[in-house]
């Protein structure tokens, strides 16, 4: 698809879902417009609260809740991406669910991190830091879209570290 057609798709659905015309989309007219291009779960199910704030850390630049139009595009990008990974994160999340509450404490999702770290321990200290910023709903436990964006942390953090270490070898 090229730019320039994705552009203007954007400007479409943007002008579809701001039915109120007042040049942002709220939370609601978000929430809608993620469940109509959401075609992995039966139509008409909503996204759930983590998975409406998961869009919004990507794309809500202006940290004002809503998403402007140049948003829109970062919106739809982060939601697709999130759809293709949702399986596999429900997965990972029933299987580092010890205690089967759906959700994951620190300690469980501290046992996650040191499995993508492959085996190697990921220090409580580094895993309470990310569960802070990936308790995007501030409810104390990680949910599946969460979950993805404490894997997105933890893996940008890995890359930035690995990025130095290689400047060090360098000189
Ligand atoms: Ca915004
Ligand atoms: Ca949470």
């Amino acid at each position: 698809m090229s730019q320039e057609f994705y552009e203007e798709q954007c400007r479409r659905l943007f002008k579809t879902y701001d039915v109120d015309q007042s040049g942002v989309l709220s939370i609601d007219q978000l929430t809608k417009l993620l469940k109509d291009r959401d075609h992995t779960t039966p139509e008409g199910t909503p996204p759930t609260q983590d998975e409406i704030q998961y869009v919004l850390w990507f794309a809500d630049l202006n940290n004002d809740s809503c998403i402007d139009q140049k948003e829109l595009e970062l919106a739809l990008k982060a939601w697709e991406a999130y759809l293709q990974e949702r399986k596999r994160m429900q997965a990972k999340l029933l299987a580092f669910d010890e205690s089967g509450s759906g959700s994951l404490t620190l300690e469980e999702l501290q046992a996650y991190l040191t499995h993508i770290n492959l085996g190697h321990l990921v220090e409580h200290e580094e895993a309470e830091a990310i569960f802070r910023l990936a308790d995007i709903i501030r409810d104390g436990v990680i949910h599946t879209a969460e979950l993805a964006l404490a894997t997105h942390i933890w893996k940008t953090s890995r890359r930035q570290k690995e990025g130095k270490s290689q400047m060090c070898s360098v000189m």
